[in-house]
């Protein structure tokens, strides 16, 4: 006979129905009988090194899952996991937080109980402002309404969710789920929906050279096979943006670039300045998706979907959803044979990378020997600094193979959330490419990756310290940071049999060492790149001249 059920049962038992089918975390007496309940459901546990890097791991695995879950103690683990939440809340990515907490009976009494920071709602209330929803649950009667309305509030609105779980509210009996949790998704006012579709279509088709720019709305809210659909129906060419790159798949012949502003490729910015109908599908216009705000856009040109409404021109539809918009449109639009009457400038070919044997490495090398060597089995994680910079070119031939946290830019990211991008995707391999600063922040969790046989490829940018920053500003020792000997550490962390490291100083070396990671499929391959002369990309030496431009115009 099934056991009945009790409030972690209850929450469990949603949370796998949502989605979640591994739970990220660190353990604390606080939520012990919760992860007792954990070891008897399917939902598989993965402990993590730290709470921040897993919530960072649920954040991967959420981009590709739809959902990701983590588990935490109150307070040492609660606060240590806000980072990680924020940058979900800035992005648009849905992770559930379940905060294991002291006893009702000490909350009732105002104890003075270990991992208490001023009160017992500072967790609550801080949760509160980075979470689409967050409760307390303090009675069996009401916590699995409290535990659905959280859920759906999370996955309807792409934003992380908190559920704070005190400790003997745990095995306490509770309603069973009565039926699956029905999501409402936000409608589009029908007449608003039709009208703006109908004005789009007829300036779609009095345009000479319209274009569609895809967005993050696009990505995060699953658009890019509707969006796709529409893009060929229309025979429209389309551009993305760094938070969105490889929404749409990077080889296909409509595709003209990223859009960046100013540091759009020449081709790119002309094709999208100078259009006389952009469609911008869910696009956020932020600092770094628009090259230091050094776009050329005209309102007026424009039609701009995103954020429940429409702009076109001057007129505003409100209450329009993107989905909506993407499928009325797709039905609507009539196609141009636009790519017979105007062939866009195909996209960059592959560069081979043909080593000179002894040269030193650069980075601009190691970029093009990285770009030459990522296939459609690899998922790209590029983490802020000369990384984040230099990948906005590489070529991602499918969609979903490349995650970056564009807009909130915490270092220390890409490497536990390939945890959770090997976990979604075990078909795949993440790949990392971390700077040496990066890394030294959540260097650790190499070591979960390693327990769980994530035969990920971490390529470890060594410039020697904070490049980015010597670029932006002048430099200072705040820049410098102790040198590790990167290439032993994973043989430190886990055991020889499933890892590699190897350091790489010059061309070849790195050919071979790239050549044993592709081979190696069954093991984290580890390639510590020592660049020469703390060389940057080209994307970094750019970023540098605007960064240090604006300061002074200032
Ligand atoms: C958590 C966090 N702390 C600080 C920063 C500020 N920051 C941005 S990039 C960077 C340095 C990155 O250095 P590294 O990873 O070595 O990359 P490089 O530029 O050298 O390639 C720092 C400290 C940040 N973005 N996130
Ligand atoms: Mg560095």
């Amino acid at each position: 006979m099934d056991r009945p059920y009790t409030v972690s049962r209850y929450l469990l038992h949603r949370l796998k129905e949502v989605g979640v089918n591994h739970l990220f975390g660190v353990p604390g007496d606080y939520n012990l009988d919760f992860l007792d309940e954990v070891m008897l459901s399917p939902i598989k546990w993965i402990g993590n090194c730290n709470e921040l890097n897993a919530g960072y791991a649920a954040d991967g695995y959420a981009r590709l899952n739809g959902i990701g879950a983590a588990v935490v103690t109150y307070g040492v683990g609660g606060l240590s996991i806000i980072n990680a939440v924020a940058g979900a809340f800035a992005e648009l990515v849905p992770i559930i937080v379940i905060n294991g907490a002291p006893p009702a009976r000490r909350r009732e009494a105002g104890a003075m109980v270990h991992h208490l920071v001023s009160n017992y709602y500072l967790q609550l209330d801080i949760f509160k402002k980075i979470t689409a929803d967050a409760a307390l649950l303090t009675d069996p009667n009401t916590a699995p309404d409290e535990i659905d309305r959280v859920l759906k509030n999370a996955v309807l609105q792409k934003l992380p969710g908190y559920i704070e779980l005190p400790a003997d509210m745990n095995n306490v009996p509770c309603r069973a789920p009565e039926k699956p949790l029905t999501m409402l998704h936000p409608t589009s006012d029908p007449d608003s929906l039709a009208e703006c579709v109908k004005e789009a279509v007829e300036m779609i088709n009095k345009a000479e050279s319209p274009i569609f720019l895809a967005g993050l709305e696009v990505l995060r809210f699953g658009l890019g096979k509707e969006t796709l659909r529409l893009i060929e129906t229309s025979e429209v060419p389309f551009s993305t943006m760094l938070s969105s790159k490889s929404v749409l798949p990077e080889l296909h012949p409509q595709f003209t670039g990223i859009y960046q502003g100013g540091w759009s490729k020449p081709s790119t910015r002309h094709q999208v300045e100078d259009s006389d109908c952009l469609i911008s599908l869910g696009a956020w216009m932020t600092d770094l998706d628009t090259g230091l705000f050094s776009i050329n856009l005209d309102s007026r040109r424009m039609i701009t979907v995103g954020g429940g409404q429409v702009r076109i021109g001057s007129h505003f539809y409100h209450q329009v959803q993107l989905g909506d918009f993407i499928r009325e449109l797709s039905l609507k639009i009539q196609p141009r044979s636009y790519l017979a009457s105007h062939p866009t400038e195909s996209y960059r070919p592959k560069q081979p990378f043909v080593p000179e044997s002894s040269r030193m490495l650069t980075a601009k090398r190691l970029y093009e020997c990285l770009n030459f060597n990522l296939n459609d089995q690899l998922i790209l994680l590029s983490e802020p600094g000369d990384s984040f910079c230099a990948s906005p070119e590489f070529h991602i031939e499918e969609a979903e193979n490349y995650i970056v946290q564009s807009y909130y830019c915490s270092i220390g990211f890409c490497t536990p959330a390939a945890l959770g991008v090997s976990l979604a995707r075990p078909s795949k391999r993440p790949v990392v490419l971390t700077g040496d600063g990066a890394f030294q922040m959540t260097a650790q969790e190499i070591s979960t990756l390693i327990r769980e046989k994530c035969p990920a490829i971490v390529i470890l940018v060594n410039n020697d310290g904070y490049l980015i920053e010597r670029y932006l500003h002048q430099d200072g020792r705040y820049n410098d940071i102790q040198m590790w000997n990167y290439a032993a550490l994973p043989g430190v962390l886990g055991n020889n049999d499933a890892v590699v490291g190897i350091k790489v100083s010059t061309e070849e070396e790195l050919e071979k060492a790239m050549l044993t990671a592709l081979k190696t499929t069954d093991k984290l391959i580890f390639i510590e790149a020592c660049i020469v002369n703390r060389d940057a990309s080209y994307g970094l030496e750019r970023l540098g001249n605007t960064f240090r431009s604006a300061q002074q115009k200032k």
